[in-house]
């Protein structure tokens, strides 16, 4: 509706009160809210009824104008009020009309949430480190690529010297012509710590370690070892089995039956290995895959720190002795767990994992 020809203040005001009355009416029976919208535009819009309205105004006389303007400004005003009640009172009904069209049973259960864990082999270690920390260990730690030194010579043992071949290594040729591994145990930490560190030393080392080993249900090429190194005056073997019994029932509870089985390794003199009575078949199935019908597993191996290892570190083994050990954890925590196969901690088994 354009009213861009000349019109007398009496025409503007019969078409102002005209527009005034049509668009009253149409709002009174407007039921949803983008007719609202469009109404809105229709009347005043840049292009609406109103505005096109005043584009009169121009050509009125200033006393026209002062009659005319203040009448069709009101009319603007109580119209864009109007409007704005009209549109809060159809968005509340849109919305109810939503609300009650969408049912939403609030009896239903909620959806399952899917939440993280520990993994069992941390749930493990935890307790190892805990019992060890309550027997006076204090953490300490190692690089896992390691060099020659401190993963074979410090702890004697020799170039070429047979107990290399004990521990099957990966190795890093390195351009500086010095010889890296991957750590065959965290046994290198006793030196790093004793290197830095005079006695009384107490600590225990949990960390990975690799080897060219094969996979069999208690055999896996990275696993992870726990160190343990206690240095002092008048340190014994009997301090050694004094210790490993009271972890080993803080482990696995008083009835567990510990072994001590003499044994070699070049850092330790005697040297010894601990066996837990196999808790999956006692001995009793000559085809157990863990004990292979032995009834004993090997947990860890320990003995008394080696003279040779105290001096290469600038210890006087004449004033200090010490023992060490070098424990298991997957071993330890099949145990504890009643888990039967090792591999089961690397596979990433939902099912497996969540019981822990
Ligand atoms: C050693 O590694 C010595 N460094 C332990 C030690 C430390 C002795 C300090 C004396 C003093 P051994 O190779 O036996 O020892 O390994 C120790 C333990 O690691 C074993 O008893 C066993 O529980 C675990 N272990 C060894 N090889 C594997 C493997 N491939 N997978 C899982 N666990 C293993």
């Amino acid at each position: 509706m354009l009213y861009n020809i000349y019109m007398t203040l009496n025409e503007l005001q019969t078409k102002l009160s005209e527009i005034e009355t049509s668009i009253n009416s149409k709002l009174q029976t407007c039921q949803d809210t983008k007719t609202l919208q469009d109404l809105q535009i229709s009347a005043l819009g840049r292009k609406g009824a109103l505005t096109e309205l005043l584009k009169n105004l121009k050509d009125l006389s200033l006393e026209e104008k002062k009659l005319f303007g203040p009448k069709s400004n009101a009319l603007k005003q109580s119209l864009t009020t109007a409007f704005e009640a009209k549109l809060a009172e159809l968005s509340l009904k849109e919305i109810n009309e939503n609300l009650n069209k969408t049912k939403i049973d609030l009896t239903l259960p909620a959806f399952p949430f899917n939440q993280g864990k520990r993994h069992p082999l941390a749930i493990a270690q935890k307790r190892m480190t805990d019992i060890l920390s309550r027997l006076g260990f204090v953490w300490a730690e190692g690089p896992l690529i390691e060099d020659e030194l401190h993963n074979f010579d410090a702890l004697n043992i020799p170039k070429n010297h047979p107990a290399r071949d004990m521990q099957d290594t990966f190795f890093i040729k390195n351009t500086a012509r010095k010889d890296f591994v991957l750590r065959t145990h965290t046994s290198g930490v006793q030196i790093r710590t004793m290197q830095k560190q005079k006695p009384p030393i107490r600590i225990m080392a949990p960390g990975r370690v690799f080897r060219k080993d094969a996979i069999d249900a208690t055999h896996y090429p990275v696993f992870n070892q726990i160190e343990g190194l206690y240095v002092d005056k008048n340190v014994s073997l009997a301090d050694l089995k004094r210790d490993l019994t009271v972890f080993m029932r803080g482990l696995f509870g008083q009835k567990a039956e510990v072994r001590f089985r003499s044994s070699f390794f070049p850092f330790t003199e005697p040297s010894v290995e601990v066996d837990v009575k196999c808790v999956f078949c006692e001995g009793k199935d000559a085809n157990c895959p863990v004990c292979r019908g032995s009834g004993w597993k090997e947990m860890l191996g320990a003995g008394v720190v080696h003279p040779n290892v105290l001096k290469n570190c600038g210890i006087d083994p004449e004033v200090y002795s010490g023992y060490a050990f070098g424990m298991g954890v997957e071993r330890l925590a099949m145990f504890s767990l009643n888990i039967k196969d090792i591999r089961a901690f690397y596979e990433n088994d939902i099912r497996i994992l969540e019981q822990f």
